[in-house]
């Protein structure tokens, strides 16, 4: 293991390694404690090839330049890539036309970098003249950037902070093994503002997801504004769990929102939970219920009451005008039509109600996506089932599997990141944890006998009944979160706890230069602060 400078400020770091002060300002430090650049091997998600070319490192200077092409593909991660570069190091890093020669270019490459790695691979060169990284589409470009980012010191992610500023020389061939690595994360239980999740977009793209499904409506609050609909959020939107002032996304602050993570290539899959988990539409519009009465707004956690008056023609028309709604605010392919829990939807009813609602998410042009219990219904080809529930003990993947779905896996024993991480974790709910860090990482999407073709990616869900802030959020996604995104996008030959853990720990002094309120959880060999 090649020692690594411990997060001591790097001009101490610097001066020990010249052995001119000791690391304390005592006597020379021992001669091994060399400034050593951030090797590899960290990089979360583990890269599919790494091999370091020791001593050729790259040393960012005020000098150095960022080359790339204005066009639409690369512009997203040239503007995010020098903003980065800028605010760390306070140096100029003027992006320049490519081909620029000289010393000390950060070249950003589009194209010709060979089909295996798709869309969103890419290959990372590091040598003392030129860091490149190239790639087929800009989503590559972007994933690149993310590596370069955690090959750079966290005080990168800070503003104007001391260098030296030095890439570990090499090369990286890299690219995803599944195409969908989802975070979740439930609005509709307690409501976010549009920087909290702009917040938690920003903290994905660090590990490469590329897919956040926002659950946009539930029992205890609708927040997404409906034109045709409007007292689904006036009323709909009014209150939360505990019984607090709720909220919820005008059109305008959704396609912000949705536009956002599409500059970080995270696709938004907004989610309409239906029949069940109907509430706060039920309370907005008496008319959905099978009764004709509005139940009163619900503040609690329970799950399972509620549920459309199926069948009704009202009903559809609201399911058509809404999911029209959103569809054109979403440029995403998906949208979620949720489909769980639906215990107070008669059974010989959900299945047909479930077939309707996903005839009217293609017919405005998306593919359906759904809890896994979708898959008793009939179903267009393409739809994806997330699978989550672990009390039928994977039946519902395997039955959306021999239906021709796309499953994506989210066991609630591994992934569901509102689970406490042990039972003394203040936050979070029981039901399927504890979770431990090991726990969320110690599991393979094909540990589920389903067809290695069938499976889409997996997904890391957040539900917020006990959730009310950013900080709230972070601690229960941090340190989990990450583990769940390299099962998604690394080999599986990577895939091995004792190593991850201590990579993993090596990730906390960029969390703690982001700001990131991480829960320091058993089992990981956090650094000393
Ligand atoms: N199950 C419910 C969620 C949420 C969750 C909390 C799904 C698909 C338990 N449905 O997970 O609404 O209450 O862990």
């Amino acid at each position: 293991m090649r020692r690594r400078a411990a997060a001591l400020p790097a001009a101490v770091t610097i001066l020990a390694a010249t052995g001119a002060v000791g690391a304390c300002g005592g006597p020379p430090a021992v001669p091994e404690a060399h400034f050593m650049p951030i090797p590899m091997s960290d990089v979360i998600p583990a890269p599919l090839e790494a091999r370091p070319a020791p001593g050729a490192d790259f040393h960012i200077e005020p000098s150095t330049v960022i080359a790339a092409a204005r066009s639409a593909e690369v512009r997203p991660t040239a503007d995010w890539l020098a903003a980065l570069l800028r605010r760390g190091t306070g140096f100029p890093l003027p992006v320049v036309a490519p081909g620029s020669r000289g010393s000390g270019v950060i070249s950003l490459q589009l194209g010709d970098a060979g089909a295996a790695l798709g869309g969103e691979g890419y290959t990372l060169s590091v040598s003392p003249s030129e860091v490149r990284i190239r790639a087929n589409a800009g989503a590559g470009l972007f994933h690149g950037a993310q590596t370069l980012r955690q090959l750079l010191p966290a005080a990168i992610e800070t503003t104007h902070a001391a260098g030296p500023w030095v890439v570990e020389g090499g090369t990286i061939v890299d690219h995803p093994r599944y195409p969908w690595r989802a975070a979740m994360l439930d609005v509709a239980r307690h409501f976010f503002s549009v920087a909290d999740v702009e917040r938690y977009v920003d903290e994905l793209a660090l590990y490469k997801v590329n897919v956040l499904e926002l659950h946009l409506s539930d029992d205890q609050g609708w927040r997404i504004a409906i034109t045709s609909w409007p007292r689904l959020t006036t009323v709909g939107g009014s209150t939360a769990v505990g019984g607090g002032p709720g909220g919820y996304f005008t059109q305008a602050q959704y396609r912000e929102i949705v536009a956002y993570a599409a500059s970080r290539y995270i696709t938004i899959v907004p989610e309409i939970d239906m029949p069940g988990h109907v509430n706060a539409a039920l309370a907005s519009y008496g008319e959905l219920s099978c009764d004709g009465v509005a139940p009163p707004l619900y503040t609690g956690i329970d799950v399972g009451f509620s549920s459309l008056c199926v069948g009704r023609p009202i009903t559809m028309r609201f399911v058509d005008a809404v999911i029209a709604e959103l569809a054109a605010l979403t440029p995403g392919p998906y949208l979620s039509i949720g489909g769980d829990e639906a215990q107070s939807t008669p059974p010989s009813e959900y299945a047909s109600f479930i077939a309707e609602a996903a005839r009217a998410v293609s017919s405005h042009g998306k593919v359906p996506v759904g809890w896994a219990e979708i898959a008793a219904a009939r179903l267009p080809p393409d739809a994806v089932a997330v699978y989550w529930n672990i009390d039928d003990a994977g039946s519902s993947a395997r039955q959306a599997a021999e239906r021709g779905l796309r499953v994506v896996l989210a066991p609630a024993n591994h992934c569901y990141l509102d689970q406490k991480y042990d039972p003394s974790t203040v936050l979070g709910l029981t039901w399927a944890g504890p979770i431990s860090v090991e726990q969320s990482y110690d599991w393979e999407p094909t540990d589920y006998a389903i067809p290695a073709g069938r499976i889409e990616g997996v997904e890391a869900p957040l539900w917020s009944e006990t959730l009310t802030t950013m900080s709230d959020i972070e601690q229960m996604a941090f340190p989990r979160l990450p583990g769940i995104a390299e099962i998604g996008w690394s080999p599986p030959s990577t895939h091995d706890w004792a190593r991850y853990r201590v990579r993993l720990a090596a990730q906390a002094p960029r969390w703690e230069a982001m700001g990131i309120d991480f829960d320091r959880a058993s089992g990981v060999p956090w650094p000393q602060t």
